[in-house]
């Protein structure tokens, strides 16, 4: 496995031909998994909008005029209720999201139980608060915490241009407390930012440089939320989000992919060209956090035309056993 890969090294995969690139990404992916099977997770927004920092994409941000109001945190019962619902529909893990820079007091607390409860269900659990002292990690852990979701969202040389609020070094610092506490990471990012190939480039070689790399690496497509900053920015060109997708499979190759945001304006032929270029995970259900999501009905509808098998509880693995 290596985690040195050079932004040059990668920016020669994006610059490969199209058929080379995908051929390249499925021979990495089907030494790793099962290219017929995906993993399902389901998001739920336990608190939603507020929030102080600047994110230019993120429609919860306070700064920025959305349709998204502020709302409190979700009381557990309800959490409970929308998780024994993704379960019943075929998720296999439920991840909670909180508009907040980092979590404090009772609230924090609050989603310790949360966890706590959601694990006793038998799925597993993500969540993704914001920031984390070492201290919040290990009580994240012991209530049953399984993977911790933390974007790097984009290359570090483009990162001042989208965030103002928080460093990139704060972010591999929270990385690294929910690694040292035995936690798996959801780390990955957002393209469509008006950032350029080497950009990307750029984001995918500090995944790579991760090691062990992130279990899970969700690639989002901007979502343009009317009232942010990025409303209205140019659409990315479909096939370099695939493009990415494919770099991400072999630089990364025993990671899940995860084909995250923006999945409800792809057609069914996008994401099939995704999954070819090695995603092996999405988010399922009706809603991302606030934005809609691509429902369950039409992606049964798209795994059966594609022959995909959603990943079952407590097999965790599609995953061969290979070494190195
Ligand atoms: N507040 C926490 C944080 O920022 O870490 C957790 C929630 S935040 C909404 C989680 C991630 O959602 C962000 O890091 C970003 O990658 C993604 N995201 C937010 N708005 C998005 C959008 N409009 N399009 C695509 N991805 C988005
Ligand atoms: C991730 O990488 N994407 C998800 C999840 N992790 C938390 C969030 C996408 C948010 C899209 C905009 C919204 O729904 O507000
Ligand atoms: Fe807040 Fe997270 Fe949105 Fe940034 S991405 S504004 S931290 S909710």
């Amino acid at each position: 496995m290596r985690y040195d890969w050079t932004i040059d090294e990668i920016e020669s995969l994006f610059n490969l031909p199209f058929n080379d690139l995908l051929f390249r990404a499925q021979q990495a992916h089907r030494l790793h998994f099962d290219a017929n099977q995906v993993q399902l997770s389901t998001l739920l927004s336990i608190k939603t909008g507020g929030c102080p920092e600047d994110c230019k994409y993120c429609p919860q941000s306070s700064r920025y005029e959305t349709e998204v109001e502020s709302e409190l945190l979700m009381a557990k019962e309800k959490v409970i209720t929308a998780a024994k619902a993704a379960q019943e529909q075929g998720a296999t893990r439920f991840c909670m999201g909180a508009a907040w820079r980092e979590p404090k007091g009772r609230a924090f607390e609050m989603v310790l139980e949360m966890i706590q409860d959601v694990r006793a269900m038998g799925m597993e659990t993500c969540a993704t608060l914001g920031m984390l002292t070492d201290e919040q990690a290990a009580k994240l852990k012991s209530a049953g915490l399984d993977y911790y979701n933390h974007n790097l969202d984009t290359d570090p040389e483009y990162y001042k241009e989208i965030i103002s609020t928080r460093t990139y070094e704060e972010r591999l610092d929270t990385l690294k407390s929910v690694r040292a506490h035995g936690m798996s990471v959801c780390c990955g990012g957002i393209v469509g930012m008006g950032e350029s190939r080497r950009h990307r480039a750029g984001l995918v070689a500090q995944l790579n440089h991760m090691n062990p790399h992130p279990e899970s690496v969700p690639i989002n497509m901007l979502v343009k939320i009317e009232g942010t900053p990025m409303q209205a920015l140019e659409d990315l060109d479909p096939l370099e989000f695939v493009r990415t997708i494919a770099v991400a499979r072999i630089t990364m190759p025993s990671s899940y992919v995860r084909l995250s945001a923006g999945r409800e304006a792809m057609s069914d032929e996008m994401q099939a060209l995704c999954f070819l270029a090695g995603a092996n995970s999405v988010f399922y259900g009706e809603k991302l956090l606030t934005a809609d999501n691509s429902d369950a009905e039409r992606d049964q509808a798209l795994f059966a035309r594609l022959g995909l098998q959603a990943e079952q509880a407590n097999t965790p693995s599609s995953r061969r056993i290979v070494n190195g």
